[in-house]
């Protein structure tokens, strides 16, 4: 009779055996006192049982795609990553999640994330220094990294823009790689000079390598926008368009809407989902760029 340990041993010698050699069947000998490790034993050994799309996500768990958003002063980027956070978080219209702090929602309910919201003076971007906002996305088992970055284009002048501009160029830096920049732009502005002259000196300061990797997105629209991808002097590979109006109302206000509003808010509050959707599938294709170039 064989004690304990030497039944355990000859256990995990099996083991061993059958992870090397996946054809191994375990001798079926007087030693093994269990009739189930024995059965357990002689199955297969469990990676070639997966279907091939299993095991295409386990591949796919380290990859990651950073996307900076840029554009002018409250066009949107920080209320983007709100929603973002929302569709990669299971966020619902009456359960929002806010990982960037708004007027009307103050509070923020996700863990680990740091804002920079501070700046009182609406003239002034919001957002004050570039962040990152870090999701998994469980459809892809991919990592995405939004950076907000600070307002363009602000009534502090050309000196304020490439001051931002310079910002966010140093932290881009520091971050190495990218894979795309996402223009948040409010589709019912005209472009005027003034913003024209900042998407050209945003154009001459970013590295050629990322240059090809820009997608364009109007926010604010009703039905349809003033401009569009060809306004910008920047080459744009795709456009979207959103109403991300939901941060624009308060929770509480939200009970006491019209059942027409709350159609409708429902209604853009899911486009907005489909466009997101759509949008990091687009994101996932993006090769990598280096922003040192
Ligand atoms: N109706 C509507 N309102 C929006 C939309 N996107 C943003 N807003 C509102 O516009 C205001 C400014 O939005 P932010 O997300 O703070 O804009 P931002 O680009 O981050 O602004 P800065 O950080 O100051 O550069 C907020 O009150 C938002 O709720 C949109 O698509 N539709
Ligand atoms: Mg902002």
């Amino acid at each position: 009779m064989e004690s304990s340990e030497q039944l355990i041993k000859r256990d995990e010698m099996i083991n061993q055996t059958q992870s090397d050699n996946p054809e191994f069947n375990a001798p079926t000998g007087s030693f093994i006192n269990d009739q189930k490790c024995v059965e357990e034993a002689k199955k297969p050994p469990e990676k070639s049982k997966k279907p091939p799309e299993e095991s295409k996500k386990i591949q796919a768990v380290s990859k990651s795609f950073v996307c900076v958003l840029i554009g002018p002063i409250g066009h949107g980027k920080s209320t983007l990553i709100n929603y973002l956070a929302n569709y990669l978080r299971d966020g619902t219209l009456e359960n929002r999640k806010v990982v960037i702090p708004t007027d009307y929602y103050k509070l923020v309910t996700e863990n680990g994330f740091n804002h920079s919201e501070r700046n009182p003076e609406l003239y002034l971007s919001q957002t004050e220094n570039c962040s990152s906002y870090e999701f998994l996305n469980r459809k892809d088992n991919c990592k995405y990294i939004f950076i907000d970055t600070l307002g363009l284009s602000g009534a502090s002048g050309p000196h304020q823009d490439n001051r931002n501009i310079q910002k966010i160029l140093n932290f881009l830096n520091m971050t190495k790689k990218i894979n795309a920049i996402i223009i948040v732009q409010n589709g019912n502005y005209r472009l005027d000079l003034c913003f024209k002259n900042a998407y050209e000196r945003l154009k001459n300061s970013l590295p050629l390598s990322i240059s090809e990797n820009i997608a364009l997105i109007l926010t604010n629209l009703a039905e349809s926008a003033s401009i569009n991808e060809n306004c910008i002097p920047l080459s744009i590979k795709k456009s979207y368009m959103m109403d991300n109006v939901a941060f624009n109302v308060k929770l509480e206000d939200f009970s006491k809407m019209s059942r027409f509003k709350k159609i409708i808010l429902n209604y853009k509050w899911e486009l907005s989902m489909e466009v997101i959707e759509e949008l990091i599938e687009d994101l996932s294709q993006y090769s990598e760029a280096s922003t040192r170039d």
